[in-house]
């Protein structure tokens, strides 16, 4: 990866507690490049307006640019039509979007929504409250002992009674890679549909829905060195048509009587109110950023800083680290604990010396149960990252050790 990429990030230049900042917590959200900073300036001092309704100049900029972020979008992704990209907050509510709008309309008492152990609650509460309100069963798909999903347990868990499979793409706290593709024919030999959470995997991995032949995939604007506050739901068009919105108000309508209205086509149906117009002009940036360096290329150097990290930390004695031991089926993710110090300990410590790293469940409290652990530490690499990064968390990891020298 080349060094200058850093250069592009103008957050990661300062310091923090007196030590130039390592920023290792990406997988909660990405730092975000110049060229982006710059899209939403540019936009917002030349063509902000709103959508789909003026004649006047400002509001057709606005209007090529939004729809234009979708395109690339559907490019990025490899959908088949701007129609199959909807433009929602994130991921939570690309994943609520399906489970309230197709779930609702599709499950039944006695049917089957099938998840892990490994998701995200932004992948289980949906799930959650639709099984509740239908009388469906929610089931998990158990873990190996390594924390990846073999396809054994899969087909133990999907049966024809299964409507719903949703899954995460890549684990944002074992940086497992699952098997979507191979998940997804099977969810469909048995009628089922397959949602893929791709919040973890559209900033590092090259994505193709359509060879995935997933039927719903989501993801994130600001995990992907987008801004905040846009995300993306795919949804394949003949599923996506016969779903009703969830959202009303403006922007989502054709005609609006006084008793009943009708909606507009997709993708616009969903996107009831002003759309997140600045947003989308940031990801289409971000998504320009992301390919001129090439994912292929982000994704070898993640699973480099993933081989480097592991290889290095491994040898902290008292250090554990939690996920696939073989870097190769994983992100740029290292999830760990230090022997008994709590991980906000080791986080607070290492944010002393200038280094950023998450600490808490993850958002992921069943995971954290199936580990047996009530919080791990975390540090997720990007593409700013490099192997200078690494030494400095292995050397505060170090000192933290000394400054907790009574647990060790
Ligand atoms: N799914 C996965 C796999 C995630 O990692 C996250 C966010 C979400 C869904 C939700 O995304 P949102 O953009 O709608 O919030 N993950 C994390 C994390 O690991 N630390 O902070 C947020």
């Amino acid at each position: 990866m080349n060094p200058e990429i850093k250069s592009y990030f103008p957050i990661l230049n300062q310091e923090i507690n007196g030590h130039p900042l390592v920023y290792l917590d990406s997988a909660a959200t990405s730092q975000k490049p110049t060229p982006v900073i710059e899209a939403l300036k540019e936009y917002y001092e030349f063509d902000n307006s709103n959508v789909h309704r003026g004649v006047h100049t400002l509001g057709n900029r606005a209007t090529e640019k939004y729809e234009g972020a979708r395109e690339k979008v559907q490019q990025f992704i490899k959908a088949n039509s701007t129609q199959e990209i909807v433009f929602l907050r994130g991921t939570t509510t690309a994943i609520n979007l399906v489970a309230q709008s197709y779930g609702r309309a599709n499950v039944e008492e006695g049917d089957e929504i099938v998840i892990t152990y490994m998701e995200h609650h932004s992948n289980i509460i949906p799930w959650q409250q639709l099984a509740k309100e239908r009388g469906a069963v929610l089931k998990y798909i158990e873990l190996e002992e390594d924390g990846t999903i073999s396809l054994e347990n899969v087909r133990a868990a999907i049966t024809d009674r299964t409507k719903i499979v949703s899954m995460v793409y890549v684990s944002n706290v074992l940086g497992t890679m699952n098997p979507v593709k191979e998940v997804a024919k099977i969810a469909h030999e048995h009628g089922a549909v397959m949602m893929v959470d791709g919040a973890q995997a559209a900033p590092h991995l090259k994505i193709d829905v359509q060879d995935l032949d997933c039927d719903f995939f989501a993801f994130s604007g600001h995990k992907m060195v987008g801004p905040t506050g846009i995300g993306v739901l795919y949804g394949k068009k003949h599923l996506l048509e016969a779903m009703e919105p969830v959202e009303f108000g403006g922007e989502m309508i054709d005609f609006v009587g006084l008793y009943d209205s009708t909606w507009k086509e997709l993708p616009w149906k969903f996107e009831g109110g002003t759309p997140i117009i600045a947003g989308a002009v940031g990801l289409a940036a971000a998504i320009d950023f992301l390919q001129d360096i090439g994912l292929d290329e982000i994704e070898k150097h993640e699973h480099h800083m993933a081989a480097t990290a592991m290889d290095k930390m491994s040898k902290i004695e008292g250090l554990d680290i939690y996920g696939p031991t073989d870097p190769a089926k994983r992100a740029g993710i290292v999830t760990f604990n230090l022997k008994e110090v709590h991980p906000h300990d080791v986080a607070t410590v290492l944010d002393m010396s200038g280094i950023a790293v998450r600490a808490g469940h993850h958002c992921a409290q069943p995971l954290m149960k199936w580990l047996d652990v009530t919080a791990t530490a975390r540090a997720s690499f990007y593409l700013y990252n490099d192997e200078s990064d690494i030494d400095r968390l292995v050397e505060g990891l170090r000192s933290a050790k000394e400054y907790f020298s009574d647990v060790f």
